[in-house]
């Protein structure tokens, strides 16, 4: 298919641990790995300013074939990253008729061995919460890639770095047509393969989706606004009071404090959502599952599989707040 790459002894090394049968041993491992870490040494040597960078990791998860998450470090990605896609880059505004060429792993590579039959579409989040979404054949068919240098110099983070999802669309225009701007991605950080099965961190408890359909279940119907992948106009969306949740796991909400919710995007470990315990009994603040008439479950295309959403009857600021995509754990706070 495209001739600039070949699938690496350490890339299928990486790829299939723990999914593919015949796996090699740990002796040849250990030479491929050391093999393409020297193939790599001369581009990682001209890297300067890697401090940041090397501590970027890229967690892909979902629907994989084994159902296990995988963890790439910096030096993996490194490693990996040895496809080349020249194309403009619609986000640096200041070049726009400059072609660049990219280096980076393209995410077929990553995808190959790892993904469950039925799913259809990987979605990429980034640092920042945002989130865009792509079809799985499409992702197998062009090296569209998660690049790490550009022009043979790191990417800086506010030119998207240090992983930034590109698109081949000099050698393929056709990719233009289907996938824009907001598809360029930057700081990625994660890979849902499909949609992730609930599994929620409330105080000591994990919790899925059985534990949360067993609480009352209220829905909203309200406008969601721009909300990426949502459709227009008033939606039902139906889930869980956030203070039904801690009743019936039997944790106490704090008097004077409250709880802090995180999603999935590394941004909210600096900056998680704050609500308190008023806020909590003031109005309804809900976990998300299912939207729409037929109750469907919600893809991570729309940021599920469980979302943070906050009633319109909720004081201003709190129904103004961000909704919480891809929320993985809620704790108290005294
Ligand atoms: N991580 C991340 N990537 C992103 C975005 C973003 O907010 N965060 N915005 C998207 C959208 S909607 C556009 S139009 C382009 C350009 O965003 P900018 O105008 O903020 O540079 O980046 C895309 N990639
Ligand atoms: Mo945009």
């Amino acid at each position: 298919m495209w001739k600039n790459l070949a699938l690496t002894p350490l890339m299928i090394a990486i790829i299939c641990q723990g999914g593919c049968t015949n796996q090699p041993t740990d002796e040849q491992l250990e030479v491929w790995r050391t093999e393409a870490i020297a193939r790599n040494a001369e581009i990682v040597a001209n890297n300067t300013k890697k401090a940041q960078q090397s501590q970027w990791n890229l967690v892909i998860q979902g629907e994989t074939a084994t159902g296990k998450s995988l963890n790439l470090n910096w030096q993996q990605l490194q490693a990996l990253a040895t496809n080349y896609v020249k194309t403009p880059d619609p986000l640096d505004i200041l070049h726009s008729n400059e072609i660049f060429d990219f280096r980076g792993v393209p995410v077929s590579v990553l995808l190959q061995f790892a993904v469950a039959n039925h799913v259809t579409d990987v979605t990429f989040v980034s640092f920042d919460s945002y989130y865009t979404t792509l079809s799985l054949k499409d992702l197998l068919t062009y090296p569209i890639t998660l690049a790490i240098a550009k022009n043979n110099q790191p990417i800086a983070r506010a030119q998207g770095g240090p992983l930034y999802l590109v698109f081949p669309y000099t050698q393929y225009p056709q990719l233009k047509q289907k996938y824009d701007t907001t598809n360029w991605a930057f700081y990625v950080s994660h890979i849902v393969v499909g949609t992730e099965p609930v599994n929620l961190r409330i105080g000591k408890h994990q919790v899925n989706l059985a534990t949360l359909d067993k609480i009352p279940q209220i829905t909203l119907e309200q406008t969601v606004g721009y909300r990426i992948s949502w459709p227009s106009g008033k939606i039902k969306l139906s889930g869980v009071r956030l203070r039904d949740v801690f009743t019936t796991l039997k944790e106490p909400l704090p008097q004077q404090g409250g709880v802090i919710i995180r999603g999935k995007a590394p941004f909210y470990d600096d900056a998680p959502v704050r609500l308190t315990t008023k806020d909590l009994s003031e109005c309804d603040i809900l976990l998300v599952t299912r939207w729409g008439e037929s109750r469907e479950l919600i893809p991570a295309k729309m940021g599920g599989p469980v979302t943070l959403a906050f009633s319109s009857q909720c004081p201003a600021n709190i129904s103004q707040s961000r909704w919480v995509t891809f929320v993985e754990e809620l704790t108290t706070t005294p």
